[in-house]
């Protein structure tokens, strides 16, 4: 242990060092050790008396990780891995306290850790480039980098509650538990809190008090832990091959090498779903249960549900007073929104006769007295009052503990006033040479913390060693690359569920405290490759100064695309696919055809029925999609994508599925004739012969009289606006209204989108080459029945024409509904941010494309004359809660 009365160095009784680092819990250790090893002097600053952080804390009865140890342990010494061995499954906060010191002292760890030490302030010392840290135990520190490994849950939250000092008994924190441990036989207890803490003390709890009251705010999903040794099949996947298993952890969504479901919900029968809930409650698994289920259980309310509503029928089952099994039911938020928990015994603890809950929600705390709790009822006599109220997570132990000045005095409680703003979850711009692990902003609590921490960790020292090498002595971030990652997290945010609860995730449970997701909701293995993508693009946005004056700065974004577009990018280059235009027409069609033998089948709807219409030269299929709402419904002629030398009238079926139950209308898409075989005027002149024979046969498809609408996708969205076009000039039939949806509308290629996304956006532009070469000779180009931008564009019906960033086609559709709006023709123009060709049209695999065809429906619903309000036709309840919320995702 470091003698903090002993100066190491300096004659003004200031410690020099390179780095310090606060916390000397999971993150802290592993930073010392590889600090020091690789040359850096290294001091721990620490409160506590001993290693361990949360762990030292924490020592309630029946403290456990819910990460099993398999999974909850170092990896970065194979010797360390098997001088350790896990006793269960769980370790109990004792035997974490224990592996921690084992490893505290393998590593001489102590020696550079300067305990019972609070950090007092930190002050960026501009002249100096060095931290400045006052410290409550000994001399002050000088450092040139400041690491903040605190933890998440180390600051636990004041009890805001009146009366606490008037109460005459014993009171306790869960988060700072006596280590000589409490005798609770024979008294009558109340325990505050029923988050993870308290679901794990109630049990332990009940076993010695005479009576325990629980006093519940909002009822938790919990399922059991299943305690005992590591089940075998686990650790014969980590024995197999532990440098894999951990490889695999490392790139996983949590941090725990399980893949996730593929299926959905909805393709899978009650009785199965069932089984797989059953299997998930037989692991005993806080992960399992989160990811394993179904596809759509973490990112869709409907598929959440049916999860939430397993959980709960499991509850009723075991506790059997009908009231309180009601009152230990969560209902107000989706299931794994907040932290859900693993427990034993704790719902059964319910039909004990020395247990009460207090539900809260009926009758609320009003203040504590000298002998007990009094609600708005009652007061309830208790010797002892146990708070498991949590902490003010996250930021709590950054912001609150010690006031930091980075540049310019700059205080970064102030700079965080309205929530935490970060670059990586790991720096922040105006802090040079500060840097923080698990912070807000990277995937931290929502992921298996050690793997999280090693990872961290390692980057920020992996850049401390190479600014070495390369002579720089601060990193910061940029303003620029901050803003991004703010965004770039409310995207990822908008993909999950987690927004929709009260949680210490959001800020919620702290009174006062700026509301917003603050872990990163992207996953583990996407953000491992951000953070190594940003060193592989040159540092980008940090900002590198050298004591010579040397600066290198490459500013930008990391990540422009929305979340899941760049997944489904990402996933497309590894699969090196050759180009398709390389494949010739047929050999391109069948990779479409197998490459949407691939995507996740649509949902279901009304009916869906195949049929034969009359083109232009002669008959074409269709496919017919009606809602399962009775009819008659307004019709939409569909136009499906594929460059006119691709796809069929049933190769957009999930977005013809998915509009049709949005918009409670007939789709009806068209199989129009291709080139090369049907060249140009072919297409056009089949859409505008497919619009007259539906409209002429609209009565027997159950259309409903009056108007048809009209909507395609890409070359579907140009035959769809050239149908319109035609119809007006052609005398009929009426067309109430248009959805382009990043049409082609233009032959020419030198509109700026075409070049900044000639490559790697899927849709290339030699590919729009070829589609163009195939369809249409270049004498014909100019022709209004290919580029309808060039044509007359008065009198057209209403149009919603949606055009994606980074899209070849984004400028030309822009320029449509630009020209649409200047010659009148009434315009609703969505412009996706973040999103790619296909983005709106894969449903549920780009799931920020739902809020765009939200949008759609919205629009279709109106020229059609129908109610609006409804969002999508009464179908997904989650479309509903997100389209409120996910606008930034298709602004
Ligand atoms: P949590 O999960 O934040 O739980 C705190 C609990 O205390 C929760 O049930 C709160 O209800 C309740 N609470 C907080 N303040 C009050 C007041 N003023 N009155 C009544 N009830 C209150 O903390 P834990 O320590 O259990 O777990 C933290 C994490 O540690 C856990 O998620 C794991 O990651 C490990 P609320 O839900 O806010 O209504």
């Amino acid at each position: 242990m470091l003698d903090a009365s002993v100066s190491q160095t300096s004659e003004s009784d200031v410690q020099q060092v390179d780095v310090v680092v606060v916390g000397a819990g999971f993150a802290g250790l592993y930073l010392i050790h590889r600090l020091r090893k690789a040359g850096f002097t290294a001091m721990g600053l620490e409160s506590a008396s001993d290693v361990g952080g949360t762990w030292y804390w924490n020592r309630y009865p029946g403290a456990r990780c819910d990460i099993q140890t398999t999974d909850y342990s170092y990896t970065f010494d194979p010797e360390l891995e098997s001088a350790w061995k896990w006793s269960e499954k769980y370790a109990t906060q004792p035997e974490i306290l224990r592996y921690l010191g084992f490893v505290a002292d393998r590593y001489d760890l102590r020696r550079d850790i300067r305990f019972g030490t609070q950090v007092e302030a930190a002050t960026w010392d501009e002249a100096a480039q060095r931290w400045l840290l006052t410290t409550g135990n000994g001399t002050p520190v000088s450092c040139r980098y400041y690491i903040m490994a605190s933890g998440c849950l180390s600051s636990p939250k004041p009890p805001e509650i009146a009366g606490v000092d008037d109460f005459k008994g014993e009171i306790y924190f869960t988060g700072r538990w006596p280590h000589e441990g409490v005798e609770l036989a024979g008294k009558r207890v109340a325990i505050i809190g029923t988050g993870s803490s308290g679901i794990q003390a109630t049990p332990m709890i009940a076993d010695q008090a005479a009576h325990l009251t629980v006093f519940q705010r909002t009822p938790n999903f919990a399922y059991p832990a299943h305690n005992g040794p590591s089940p075998a099949d686990r650790v014969a996947m980590l024995e197999k091959d532990r440098n894999d298993y951990r490889e695999q952890a490392r790139w996983s969504l949590v941090g725990v090498p399980l893949p996730r479901a593929t299926d959905f919900s909805w393709q899978l029968t009650e009785a199965e779903r069932r089984e797989r809930f059953e299997k998930a409650l037989a692991a005993g698994d806080l992960v399992v249960m989160l990811t394993q289920l179904w596809a759509d259980q973490g990112v869709d309310a409907e598929g959440n549900a049916l999860a939430a509503d397993l959980i709960r029928e499991r509850i009723r089952s075991i506790v059997k007073d009908p009231g309180t099994a009601e009152a230990l039911t969560p209902r107000d938020h989706p299931f794994g929104s907040k932290r859900p928990c693993l427990e034993t015994n704790y719902f059964a603890t319910y039909n004990r006769a020395n247990v009460t809950l207090v539900n809260l929600r009926q009758e609320p705390i009003e203040r504590i007295t000298g002998s007990g709790i009094k609600t708005d009822r009652r007061t309830i006599d208790v010797d002892v009052i146990v708070f498991a109220t949590g902490f003010d997570a996250m930021t709590g132990a950054i912001m609150a503990v010690h006031p930091i000045a980075g540049r310019g005095g700059k205080s970064l409680s102030d700079v965080w006033a309205n929530g935490p703003r970060t670059y990586l979850g790991l720096t922040v711009a105006g802090f040079p040479n500060l840097f923080m692990i698990t912070g807000p902003g990277s995937p931290s609590v929502l992921s298996n913390m050690s793997v999280s921490i090693e990872q961290h960790a390692d980057w920020v020292v992996d850049r401390l060693i190479e600014m070495r090498q390369a002579g720089f002595t601060t990193i910061e971030a940029t303003e620029t690359a901050q803003a991004g990652w703010t965004r770039h997290m409310a995207d990822c945010s908008a993909l999950t569920l987690h927004r929709l609860a009260n949680t210490w995730y959001t800020g919620a449970n702290v009174p006062g405290k700026a509301q917003g997701v603050m872990p990163y909701t992207g996953g583990v293995g996407p953000y491992r490759t951000i953070c190594n993508d940003v060193v592989s693009r040159g540092m980008l946005g940090f900002k590198l100064n050298a004591p010579n004056g040397a600066e290198q700065c490459n500013d930008g974004e990391i990540v422009r695309l929305q979340p899941d577009v760049r997944l489904v990018l990402n996933m497309l280059a590894d699969m090196n696919l050759p180009p398709l235009e390389s494949l010739g027409a047929q050999g391109a069609r069948a990779f479409v055809g197998e490459f949407n033998a691939s995507r996740p089948a649509g949902r279901p709807v009304g009916e869906v029925v195949g049929g034969s219409l009359s083109g232009a030269d002669g008959p074409l299929p269709y496919r017919l999609y009606r809602p399962a709402t009775p009819g008659p419904h307004p019709m939409v002629v569909y136009f499906h994508g594929g460059g006119w030398v691709l796809g069929d009238e049933q190769s957009d079926d999930p977005f013809c599925r998915d509009m049709c139950r949005r918009t409670g209308m007939i789709f009806l898409s068209v199989g129009y004739r291709h080139a090369p075989e049907h060249r140009f005027p072919a297409a056009a002149e089949d859409g505008y012969a497919a619009l007259r024979w539906i409209a002429e046969h609209a009565a027997e498809l159950g259309g409903r009289p009056g108007p048809l609408l009209v909507a395609g996708w890409s070359a579907g969205g140009n035959i769809a606006a050239v149908t319109c076009q035609l119809a007006r000039d052609r005398g009929g039939p009426e067309i109430a209204g248009q959805l382009l949806v990043c049409p082609v509308t233009d032959c020419t290629f030198d509109r700026p989108s075409y070049s900044d996304n000639a490559t790697g956006y899927f849709l290339t532009r030699s590919l729009m080459y070829w589609f163009w070469d195939l369809y249409c000779s270049p004498a014909d180009r100019t022709d209004p029945r290919v580029s309808p931008l060039r044509g007359k564009l008065e009198g057209l019906p209403p149009a919603f024409v949606a055009t994606c960033e980074f899209d070849p086609l984004r400028d030309e559709g822009n320029a449509y509904a630009e020209a649409l709006t200047a010659a009148g023709v009434p315009v609703e123009h969505l412009q996706a941010r973040g999103h790619f060709h296909s983005s709106l049209t894969m449903v549920d695999v780009v799931i920020t494309g739902a809020n765009g065809r939200i949008q759609m429906a919205k629009a279709l619903r109106r020229f059609a004359g129908l109610e609006t309000g409804q969002d999508d036709g009464g179908v997904i309840q989650s479309r509903k809660v997100l389209s409120a919320e996910v606008s930034a995702a298709a602004e």
